[in-house]
């Protein structure tokens, strides 16, 4: 089986629900749309993506340049595959927007390989679980009134939703905490609720939130404080009694390692994007396991799924909808959980027009 081409297409994807966080305020995923070809006829896929057209052309542009590489090899070789690829990426680094271009190519190639064997990416990786519990994340934004706040959560809810995460991370961060207690009044006890300040809080902030958040029985507080400080984090971890989670802006399973060794957070949730794709991503599960910590996602719901279905200390895939409209087969919650497709590959039909009608 050999890889012939790659076809790379830039995508305008809008949000059905606008983002906005105390730092994002975005209305597309421009996305950076991969198919592997090979001499089999098979196609598999992969895609990563920027909020804005330019950086994504970018991108766009870096995952060509990598595809090259990949021409003439076969794509169930991953770790062979990767390893070209990684030595190629020295100069630009193993970080940032050449990480995020390899995702997309490399993701292809696992679901090649799934394709290949004719069983599900999931099942590919050694995994059995044919649910992983998953937490509503593309809603409950900072913008929202206390009103809209509650009808979504309740929403998310009647969508079959059991956990679902609120942004947080205001200056007046009591102003939160009214937010979530209101959450939690709508949706009551049994669902659980988690809250992500998105990096923008001084340590002794967030501590003060953290022991706010636990009276509401929050199940985690999300990237507290700004990504780089880890031994911050590790402080903030060991002070509340609830769970920090964080690592979704950090590149590549060294930097998972290094949060890790400094205890970091109760829970690590990489980024399909910023692993590079699925190889690294296994790379920072073998990690988690070794050091007795679960492991969770960042966005990438359709990927990452098959990645936690296959690991026994999976905690909680973030479910985002962004992608939903590509696929005629969108992913099904059911019961709080994603039901893992039992089709090849990522078990996922692109629809026959959705390159076309959101080409950019
Ligand atoms: C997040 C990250 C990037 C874009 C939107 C939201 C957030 C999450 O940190 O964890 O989902
Ligand atoms: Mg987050």
């Amino acid at each position: 089986m050999k890889i012939t081409g790659t076809n790379i297409t830039l995508l305008a994807v809008p949000l059905r629900r606008p983002i906005r966080t105390s730092f994002h305020n975005f209305s597309h995923a421009y996305t950076v749309f991969v198919q592997m070809h090979t001499d089999t006829g098979l196609t598999g896929m992969g895609w990563c993506f920027a909020f804005e057209e330019r950086k994504a052309a970018a991108l766009a542009l870096l995952a060509e340049d990598l595809a090259a590489l990949y021409v003439g090899r076969d794509p169930r070789a991953v770790g062979d595959n990767h390893a070209v690829a990684w030595k190629d990426m020295n100069f630009l680094g193993h970080a940032g927007a050449s990480m995020i271009a390899l995702s997309g190519i490399d993701t292809a190639c696992w679901e090649l390989a799934a394709l290949a064997a004719d069983v599900p990416l999931y099942r590919h990786l050694g995994g059995a679980a044919t649910r992983v519990q998953t937490y509503a994340s593309s809603a409950l934004w900072l913008d929202r009134s206390i009103d809209a706040l509650t009808a979504e959560a309740l929403d998310l809810m009647a969508d079959g939703h059991r956990a679902m995460k609120v942004r947080v991370g205001q200056a007046d961060f009591m102003a939160d905490v009214e937010r979530v207690r209101h959450v939690r009044e709508a949706v009551g006890p049994d669902i659980t609720l988690m809250v992500d300040a998105n990096q923008a809080w001084p340590e002794s902030v967030a501590i003060r939130a953290g022991r706010e958040f636990e009276a509401l029985d929050v199940f985690w507080l999300e990237e507290p404080v700004f990504y780089t400080d880890i031994e911050g984090c590790a402080r903030i971890a060991a002070a509340l009694d609830m769970r920090v989670a964080t690592g979704e802006t950090s590149y590549g399973s060294a930097a998972m390692k290094q949060h890790l060794d400094a205890r970091a957070a109760d829970v690590l949730m990489p980024d399909l994007q910023r692993m590079g794709g699925i190889t690294d991503y296994l790379n920072t599960c073998a990690l988690c396991a070794a050091y007795e910590q679960p492991v969770s996602s960042h966005l990438f719901t359709e990927a990452s799924a098959h990645v936690l279905a296959a690991q026994p200390h999976a905690l909680m895939l973030e479910h985002m909808e962004w992608w939903e409209e590509l696929f005629t087969d969108p992913l099904v919650v059911e019961e709080g959980a994603v039901v893992m497709p039992e089709g090849p590959g990522l078990g996922l039909t692109l629809a026959p027009d959705a390159l076309r009608k959101f080409a950019v």
